[in-house]
């Protein structure tokens, strides 16, 4: 560990199934609690362009269709959060991937199962590099 300074910006996504469950105010509880500072919160619909530029990194996976015709379902709840390492430290907080297995403590493993689409529906996208949070933000909240 170094003393370098470490500040950083992610951008976490409740997916449509968070908010249509209600589970928005509990992820942001869960962002502030760590000590996290919100930077943007907006409930918006992601427009299919969108989302093909977020998810560009899956361009030709089989999923990618399913996964953004769910990600058009219903609102997304997109917040930018700040704070030393905060990347890691989101995907710390989110957990793996699929809900099922998603450890305890975590919000996809506390909050989140299969609902009948394997791993599609997992509540919350957090952003995985600093590559990816600056583009992810760049797209989302242009603004910023
Ligand atoms: P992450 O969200 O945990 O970073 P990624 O591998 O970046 O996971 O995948 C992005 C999203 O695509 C996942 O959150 C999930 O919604 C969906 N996904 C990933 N892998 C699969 C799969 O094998 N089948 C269906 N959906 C998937």
């Amino acid at each position: 560990m170094t003393d370098a300074p470490t500040t950083q910006r992610t951008l976490v996504l409740v997916k449509p199934d968070g908010v249509r469950r209600g589970l928005s105010g509990e992820i942001v509880r869960r962002i502030e609690a760590k000590g996290y500072t919100l930077v943007a919160v907006e409930l918006r619909e992601a427009s299919e362009d969108l989302l093909a530029e977020h998810y560009a990194e899956h361009a030709g996976k089989p999923f990618l269709t399913p996964l953004i015709e769910f990600m058009r379902s219903g609102p997304v709840l997109a917040v930018v959060a700040e704070g030393h390492r905060a990347i890691e430290g989101f995907r710390s907080l989110a957990g793996a991937t699929d809900p099922t297995v998603a450890a305890p403590g975590t919000i996809r493993g506390d909050l989140g199962r299969d609902w009948g689409l394997k791993v599609i529906q997992n509540l919350v996208h957090g952003s995985d590099s600093e590559e990816s949070a600056a583009r992810e933000i760049a797209l989302w909240f242009p603004a910023l």
